[in-house]
């Protein structure tokens, strides 16, 4: 079939609007009308050209919501009608990794989706005789897209496309990384570097859980009020910090915070948000992706004083179980989404979303077809 897709053809430059032909869904696979989609800062990142696993052309996008049509032999958990949410971390329930318990990071097919190509090797857009590669296994900038069945969470059918796409990012990976990585408890003392897309939720995450003090840092100050309105208690402008900030957020929390989540993808901001933990017990999460070549760097002792370092790759939420259950917060109003959403722009103004995320005016773009 013939589909409308924003194509990154090249690093660096705007995406451009093509028609493409895009095959039917294989064994395992579902064809998946896409309503809407998210502009994830990921995104921009892999167009910039730094992401080692860039491929271009590819069709971006990894934050959307939609409806099955066609579902390929051998799916058995969903069918046409379905309202989804596509998971660039899918759920086998089979691999080593989903029955470890441990990790939300099935790797089942982890291989092909870093290589752009579906799960038998081969992609299924192309634009004349031209393959183009899938991104994240989710390819969400386009009308339709197909998916593999592990990779597709099922959710109620009264949850709007052009709000819960977000749950299929921004939401799950800030709120999860507080609730599944940090485990963070009542009274705790948090600090979030970055007020973002994704920053905003770890704050909503934070309030939801019951932390005492909420310490959002960012040099944006006009992510403040919103910050505020999300739970944020206290706000930092590292610019307008005389001398050093890590002595600056220690002295505010009283000895360290007890948890800190780096997101933002810059790895100086790693390194002050795990040395402004406390000494002891507080533990630093980095959420932010940074660029090919970029390395974190500290002094053992941070460590050896019992600070802990980790990382949250999609909030550690197993896509399949928690996103249905994530959405059902938004549509009982457990959680904010509408208010993050500050942009919506057709298909067509795709490159207006990359734009106003550069800028810093917006928090979340969502594109709606
Ligand atoms: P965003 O652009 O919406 O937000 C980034 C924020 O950081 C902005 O408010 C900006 O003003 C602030 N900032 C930039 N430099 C700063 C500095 N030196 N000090 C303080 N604040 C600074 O981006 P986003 O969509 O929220 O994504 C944030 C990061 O998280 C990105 O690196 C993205 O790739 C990553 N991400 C990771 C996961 C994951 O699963 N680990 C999921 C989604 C996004
Ligand atoms: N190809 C990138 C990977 C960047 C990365 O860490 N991605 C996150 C999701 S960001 C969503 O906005 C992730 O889930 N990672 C786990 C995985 O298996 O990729 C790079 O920098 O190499
Ligand atoms: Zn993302």
């Amino acid at each position: 079939m013939d589909v409308r897709a924003a194509v990154a053809h090249q690093a660096g430059q705007p995406l451009t609007i093509e028609t493409l032909t895009l095959d039917g869904p294989r064994d395992g696979e579902v064809l998946v009308e896409i309503k809407a989609t998210g502009v994830c800062h990921t995104d921009a990142y892999t167009l910039s050209g730094k992401d080692p696993e860039g491929l271009f052309p590819a069709v971006l996008g990894h934050e959307g919501a939609g409806v099955v049509v066609d579902v390929g032999a051998g799916v058995t958990s969903l069918k046409p009608g379905d309202h989804v949410i596509p998971l660039y971390v899918p759920e086998c329930r089979a691999c080593e990794y989903c029955l470890s318990g441990k990790t939300n990071l099935c790797q089942s097919i982890r291989s092909t989706q870093g290589r752009g190509l579906m799960p038998d090797g081969s992609s299924r857009f192309r634009l004349g005789e031209d393959s183009i590669y899938h991104y994240m296994g989710t390819s969400t900038f386009a009308n339709y897209t197909v998916v593999p069945e592990i990779a597709l969470a099922k959710i109620r059918e009264d949850a709007p496309f052009d709000k819960v796409c977000y749950v299929g990012c921004g939401v799950t990976t800030g709120i999860g990384a507080v609730i599944n990585t940090a485990k963070v408890e009542p009274g705790a003392n948090v600090i979030v570097f970055g007020l973002g897309g994704i920053g905003l939720n770890v704050i909503q995450g934070c309030r939801l859980v019951g932390a005492d003090m909420i310490i959002g840092v960012d040099i944006n100050p006009g992510k403040k009020a919103l910050a505020e309105k999300f739970g944020m208690t206290h706000f930092v402008n590292p610019k307008e910090v005389e001398g050093d900030l890590v002595p600056y957020l220690v002295e505010l929390t009283k000895g360290g915070a007890d948890y800190t989540f780096e997101c933002i993808g810059s790895v100086q901001v790693m390194r002050q948000a795990l040395e402004c933990c406390h000494k002891g017990w507080g533990e630093s999460i980095i959420i932010g992706v940074a660029a090919s070549g970029q390395e974190i760097a500290t002094r053992p002792f941070q460590l050896v004083t019992g600070r802990v370092w980790k990382g949250s790759a999609f909030g550690g939420a197993k896509g399949r179980t928690d996103v249905p259950k994530i959405v059902d917060w938004y549509m009982n109003g457990k959680i904010n989404i509408d208010d993050l959403i500050t942009h919506t722009f057709p298909l067509d103004q795709i490159n207006d979303a990359f734009e106003v995320m550069h800028e810093g005016t917006s928090i979340r773009s969502v594109i709606t077809f």
